[in-house]
């Protein structure tokens, strides 16, 4: 006998006896829609019968891979096996289909780009529910919703409720940042957080795959930099298999892979495969054995980036490189008697910031000649760097964020913002709430200076993460950044929003995604 089978909805019930009825319970939504209207009245999906189909006006077909691909996706989702549920009789009509379409199935073979439309508009009715959206991007989000709608009611049977909702992102860029160089992930990581992003909408995977500690990108061209500075040149790599494999899963999902290689700082693990790279650090005038940033003063460094960001700007497909510029020390830069030469011949005097905007102007003028864009940390920005128009600055600095965001948008560049979504930083209590009351327009500047605001990212850095603890110390928390990036400005209340987010905590379980508890409480359907 099977043990009634309530919805996972249901665990909130707890918390506020009597506050919510049943068709409110039903399909918990996260991040809240633009427009919802539900109605009380229900009807059943049957468990055979129920299916996932293009509209009849829609421009996409059977070989649009993305949805093909999405449709499966969520049927599996939406018709989870059940032993023993089959065939319960309910005195509900039936909703048979969800028919897709789209205006344009342009995108069905390419990857996302930064201001795509993720529009969509969902109609739930009998006995076709209709989703339409402008392109592949926003059938993805509109799938998503649907399957957030549809709940299993305590007789087993599946039911949805009349709707309408039209949706749209308020951010353009909802990222996540993922660093697999402090610690390497795995790639059923990789695909897994894929997983939960698509569930809370986000759109950018931020791929710092590189940094001091190791570097795990198995490069073509200079196959010595994994080789010689991964953590295991063996096991412990991204082979070229393995990006393709992590580029195609995120775009089936909408999710652009913004690759990060950090320079001039941050670069330690570079210099084991690619010995001359970095400047060698001086005690007086003895080499003391350590390396610092990048040597920016050798014809041979811009030599080897060229190659390497060529190669780079074919393996990945997204527009944008991010080309990190943070944190970079001088202290050996200073030391050095071939840096201290160039500056002097260079006029730069002891102003070493100087030195790094010369170091990224030309990095810069390599990408570019590569035809694609650039993300960069706030400090290329800050030392007065010649950038693109195009030019995204990524605020990560605490605490003053607003006014570095008045200052980037008032000199007509985009900026995402990330500061006040470290999810690596973690401390007692319910520090969602924190992240969730942060609003990526709130600083002194005019409404157009608001519009280059394209968004955020929850970053979660590798010192303290690896594939033991990452999804659950990751997931919900960034679930809360999801919200405030996709949903109206408006949408900022923790009270209103701790229900819904333990439901869908306890959704991204049922679906494989060990996400850990908001609070006291339980799901009905317990992860094991
Ligand atoms: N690694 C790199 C890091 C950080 C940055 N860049 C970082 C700095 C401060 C905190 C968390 C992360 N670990 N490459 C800064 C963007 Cl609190």
């Amino acid at each position: 006998m099977r043990t009634v089978q309530l919805t996972v909805f249901w665990c909130f019930l707890v918390w506020m006896p009597g506050a919510l009825g049943w068709s409110a319970m039903n399909g918990v939504l996260w991040p809240q829609p633009q427009k919802v209207i539900r109605s009380a009245e229900a009807f059943t999906l049957p468990r055979s019968g129920f299916r996932i189909e293009h509209g009849p006006g829609s421009a996409a077909g059977a070989n649009c891979s993305v949805l093909q691909n999405a449709f499966r996706r969520y049927y599996l989702l939406i018709l989870p096996r059940r032993v023993g549920v089959n065939h319960v009789k309910s005195s509900r009509k039936s909703l048979l289909r969800l028919l897709v379409s789209v205006k344009t199935a342009k995108h069905c073979a390419e990857y996302p780009n930064l201001g795509d439309s993720e529009a969509y508009h969902l109609v739930v009715q009998q006995e076709n529910a209709t989703l339409t959206a402008d392109n592949v991007w926003g059938a993805l989000r509109g799938l998503e919703t649907f399957s957030q709608l549809v709940s299993e009611a305590n007789d087993g049977s599946l039911i949805v409720n009349k709707t309408i909702i039209d949706d749209f992102p308020r951010f353009s860029h909802r990222g996540l940042l993922l660093d697999t160089s402090r610690h390497f992930l795995p790639l059923y990581i990789l695909f897994q957080n894929l997983d939960a992003m698509s569930y809370n909408k986000f759109n950018v995977l931020h791929w710092h795959i590189v940094d001091d500690p190791s570097f795990p990108y198995q490069s073509v061209m200079f196959p010595e930099l994994s080789n010689k500075g991964a953590y295991n040149p063996a096991t412990h790599i991204y082979t070229q298999m393995d990006v393709a494999a992590v580029n195609e899963y995120a775009r089936l999902r909408g999710i652009r892979v913004v690759p990060e290689f950090d320079t001039p700082g941050h670069v330690q693990s570079w210099n084991k495969g690619q010995p001359g790279l970095l400047t060698k650090c001086y005690a007086g005038t003895k080499p003391t054995g350590s390396y610092g940033p990048v040597n920016p003063v050798l014809n041979s460094t811009y030599n080897f980036m060229k190659r390497f960001f060529t190669e780079i700007s074919h393996v990945f497909h997204d527009h944008y490189i991010h080309l990190g510029g943070d944190e970079v020390d001088f202290s050996c830069w200073r030391s050095n008697p071939v840096i201290k030469d160039f500056m002097a011949k260079m006029k730069f005097g002891t102003v070493y910031r100087k030195l790094e905007s010369f170091y990224i102007k030309r990095i810069l003028d390599i990408v570019t000649a590569n035809k694609k864009g650039y993300l960069v940390w706030q400090e290329v920005f800050d030392n007065n760097v010649t950038l693109k128009a195009d030019t995204v600055v990524e605020v990560w600095k605490n605490p003053h964020f607003d006014v570095e965001l008045s200052r980037v948008t008032a000199t007509g560049f985009r900026a995402v913002l990330a500061a006040p979504w470290y999810v690596n930083v973690i401390g007692y209590g319910q520090d969602w709430r924190r992240y969730y009351m942060m609003d990526p327009q709130n600083f002194k500047g005019s409404e157009a200076q608001k519009k280059l605001v394209v968004g955020g990212e929850a970053c979660i850095w590798g010192e303290y993460v690896d594939a033991t603890n990452i999804m659950h110390r990751l997931w919900p928390r960034a679930s809360a950044v999801a919200e405030r990036l996709w949903s109206d400005g408006s949408v900022n209340n923790t009270t209103k929003a701790y229900p819904r987010l333990a439901s869908h905590r306890c959704r991204m379980l049922m679906r494989g995604i060990p996400a850990q508890p908001l609070f006291v409480g339980f799901c009905e359907q317990e992860y094991t």
